[in-house]
């Protein structure tokens, strides 16, 4: 069983309590991978007892909560917490993104934030496996859910060298119970070979991913059918291929932490017939494209939902690769201490601001996305491990210097995002640029 603070896991019982005492909820949950991991841990675990639910995903929190049942607020939440507590209905709040305050409920509203407890949320703990540890503490038959709650921690990035803290420890139990079983691999899918790797965005091979002809030789190199499905690659074939790939990133000074997530555990769950890995991308792909309800449906044993969420991730994994390869090609605008690139749509930013970030553009600064709407233009921050070890938090740059002019800002010191007013743009470019040279020592 995982192992908690004791006031924490006082918390999590209260919360289980209120999921006894009550017949129906609403639960709202963050629009992305992670949040709809969250929520289908949480409806998973009141069907198993006929409960019943309403779910909704939101990108922000709507003023008015409904009146009407008790509500669960799953990887959303915490910057509400003042407010939240004047809520009429009982109320759980599971949400890992890290606040100032620690701010404390009360018997009907019960306020679990990893971050008041020493518990590092951007790393050990998402909001699909918060959701995961209350649904185990609630029954701890529900550990066979983990597939779900911890497909929600790597989709917020928290398995790339492997899942540390709760996560960790839950995926142990899980183990143990048999309920997911580990392999050894490269993280590549594809229908073959060639097909994984000309889709392969995440990772991304510099000079390789979705590039027919170097393809073709690579694998005539060493000597593969580029018709092999990635499953029945020999070992040999196997080894040789991972050896060209990891030269592929090594040429771009890649950290070795990035090189070595390459490859690595995959975990699998036969109740359910899905890996942890795979999940986590067909919930990103969902949240992405607005579909998170067919995420959620997927998760709850549509086959249907299934097929169509691959669809949508294969279509969207080309459209990604085109994206990449241009700016593969011509590398981002660069500041003294920051780099940066336009994209038109917004729900994509995110994650090539990542991934250029881990994978193309230079190491040392940290990569904004920023997409261009009507009257006010959107921001996506991305940094490094080694940036944020260095001292740079981006969730506080992004608060802070969208503050001042009059836009919002947050999230984690690894990635987080902004809005802001469009007339601003070149003096939030300018800020933050200097924001980071003071953050890294460099002024
Ligand atoms: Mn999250």
């Amino acid at each position: 069983m995982v192992e908690l603070p004791e006031e924490l896991r006082s918390k999590f019982e209260s919360a289980a309590e209120i999921l006894d005492g009550h017949d129906k909820f609403r639960m709202i949950s963050h629009y992305d991978g992670d949040g709809i991991s969250a929520a289908s841990v949480l409806a998973l675990t009141l069907m198993r007892k006929n409960k019943g639910f309403h779910a909704r995903f939101v990108s922000e929190l709507p003023d008015n909560l409904p009146k009407d049942l008790p509500i669960i607020l799953t990887d959303i939440g915490n910057s509400h917490l003042k407010s939240l507590k004047d809520t009429e209905e009982p109320l759980i709040v599971l949400d890992h993104h890290k606040v100032d305050e620690k701010i404390e409920g009360d018997e009907e509203h019960i306020f679990i934030n990893p971050h008041d407890y020493g518990i590092d949320g951007s790393q050990e703990v998402s909001g699909g496996t918060l959701a995961l540890i209350l649904s185990v503490i609630f029954d701890k038959k529900n550990i066979s859910l983990s597939v779900f709650g911890l497909a929600g921690a790597a989709a917020d990035k928290q398995d790339l060298d492997g899942f540390t803290g709760l996560n960790l420890s839950l995926l142990k139990d899980a183990l143990e119970e048999n309920e997911l079983e580990e392999t050894k691999g490269l993280f590549l899918d594809g229908i073959d070979i060639k097909d994984a790797l000309m889709k392969a965005c995440d990772p991304y091979f510099p000079g390789i991913s979705g590039r027919e002809r170097d393809i073709k030789l690579l694998l005539e190199d060493i000597d593969l059918d580029s018709e092999t499905p990635v499953a029945d690659i020999s070992s040999a074939a196997s080894r040789k291929l991972n050896t060209l790939l990891i030269l592929s990133l090594l040429e771009r000074d890649i950290p070795s932490h990035i090189i070595e997530s390459i490859k690595g555990e995959h975990y699998f769950s036969s109740r359910f017939d899905l890996g942890v890995n795979d999940l986590y991308k067909l919930l990103n792909s969902s949240a992405r494209t607005k579909q998170a309800g067919l995420g959620m449906s997927l998760c709850l044993g549509d086959k249907k939902a299934l097929k169509r969420t691959e669809e949508i991730r294969n279509d969207y994994r080309s459209d990604m690769i085109q994206k990449l390869h241009s700016l593969e090609d011509d590398g981002p605008k660069e500041k003294e201490n920051i780099q940066y690139f336009f994209e038109e749509k917004k729900e994509r930013k995110g994650e090539l601001a990542g991934l250029t970030m881990l994978y193309i553009f230079d190491q040392t600064k940290p990569t904004l996305g920023i997409c261009e709407l009507e009257d006010r233009f959107d921001i996506s921050a991305r940094a490094t491990r080694k940036l944020v070890s260095d001292g740079l938090d981006l969730g506080e740059l992004c608060r802070d210097i969208a503050e001042r002019y009059d836009g919002r800002g947050g999230g984690h010191d690894i990635a987080a995002g902004a809005t802001v007013p469009k007339k601003n743009k070149d003096e939030f470019i300018e800020d933050f640029d200097k924001e980071v040279g003071k953050a890294l020592g460099k002024d």
